[in-house]
């Protein structure tokens, strides 16, 4: 068996992915540059500042901000987002995630956050989901984000659990590569366009099956 799980949280454990593209749309709309789904791809599991910066290349117009207009505009797209998230609850856990959790649980293995959202545990708790967490990694305790391992390396250390036996979930191309980085066992919840470099690869949080993913990590 594996012995330590750890997940995502934005687009893994509930659909906050869809709440960050809104707030940074709204954001760039607001600075005369427009963004599609597509393009959020790159967004997915990088911090606020580094996802500002991708926004801000868009356009030749926008290199001019300063370091504080910068802090400022990313400050906007908190806001935005707080907004949205207000009124997130238990209903806004994606399918399959709680019994995962559950079964962890059951058979002893390690839980664990890896998130590079600041707003990470604000979340966890309106999810109430926090009680199945052995450790939470969010932005404040990592120096390199994703697709550097550290997030899921930081879990691991702290849960005393060698990286071979851990499995890391994600949604982001990022995170993905984190993971394999890690050299854990990587479980990819999207398309094959976005996440090939899944070592196991589901369409959507409702496949994510204990059964099967311990198959695959055993393969
Ligand atoms: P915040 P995850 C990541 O969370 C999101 O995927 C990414 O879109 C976001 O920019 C990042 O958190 C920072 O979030 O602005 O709340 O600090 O997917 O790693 O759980
Ligand atoms: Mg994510």
């Amino acid at each position: 068996y594996p012995q330590a799980f750890i997940y995502d949280l934005d687009g893994v454990i509930t659909d906050t992915a869809e709440f960050h593209f809104f707030a940074w749309k709204k954001l760039a709309d607001g600075l005369g540059v427009s963004i599609d789904r597509q393009f959020n791809e790159q967004l997915k599991g990088i911090s606020r500042m580094d996802s500002l910066e991708q926004i801000l290349k868009l356009n030749s117009s926008l290199v001019r901000f300063t370091k504080e207009e910068k802090v400022n505009l990313a400050n906007q797209k908190n806001v935005y987002y707080l907004e949205l998230i207000e009124s997130i609850n238990s209903t806004n856990i994606l399918p399959g995630i709680e019994c995962l959790l559950k079964k962890n649980k059951e058979l002893n293995i390690k839980v664990a956050l890896g998130s590079a959202s600041k707003n990470a545990v604000q979340v966890l708790n309106q999810l109430g989901l926090t009680k199945y967490f052995d450790f939470i990694v969010d932005a404040s305790k990592v120096k390199k984000g994703k697709p550097n391992p550290e997030t899921f390396t930081t879990a691991a250390d702290h849960l005393g659990i060698p990286y071979s036996s851990c499995i890391g979930i994600e949604d982001a191309a990022a995170g993905i590569e984190a993971i394999n980085e890690a050299n854990m066992f990587s479980v990819g919840v999207g398309t094959i366009e976005h996440l090939s470099h899944a070592d196991y690869l589901v369409g959507d949080t409702s496949k994510l099956v204990f059964e099967e993913i311990v198959k695959r990590y055993k393969e």
